[in-house]
């Protein structure tokens, strides 16, 4: 694997953290894992905020520069770090990759998102006593 200076934000290998933590895998690049959970809300603590005002995850910091939207971060990794080539050369082989990475994107993780937190998340949360 080869040096980098990369951590990355993320909660469970899943889902929209799972995008870009795949992709540095496959190209081989070492990184720093920091793990945020989102059941605790870590997303929305003011040492992540510092680093992504939005308080959502993944983000990856690389050197000076922090990184967001998972799609775009995945290209970046594809682009900046040696490794296997993830992107295909053919252009309509790479307007499938992104017509499907912008569905996921504007529609199935939104609309997958929504039955997670209200099945997953939301019971999590009520059965907590929010005065403390
Ligand atoms: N379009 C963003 C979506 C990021 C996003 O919504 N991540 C979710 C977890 S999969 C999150 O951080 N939710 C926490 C919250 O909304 O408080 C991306 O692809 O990175």
């Amino acid at each position: 694997m080869s040096n980098s200076n990369v951590t990355l934000y993320h909660w469970e290998p899943n889902a929209n953290s799972g995008k870009p933590m795949l992709t540095i895998i496959e190209k081989g690049v070492k990184f720093k894992s920091h793990y945020l959970d989102l059941l605790n809300f870590d997303q929305h603590k003011p040492e992540y905020l510092a680093i992504n005002p939005q308080g959502t995850i993944p983000a990856m910091v690389h050197g000076e520069r922090v990184l967001t939207e998972s799609t775009a971060i995945m290209e970046y990794i594809d682009e900046t770090f040696d490794g296997p080539a993830l992107m295909p050369e053919n252009p309509v082989d790479q307007l499938r990759v992104r017509w499907w990475m912008k569905f996921l994107d504007q529609w199935f993780a939104p609309s997958f998102s929504m039955i997670g937190w209200k099945i997953f998340v939301g019971p999590s949360v009520n059965s907590r006593d929010l005065k403390n």
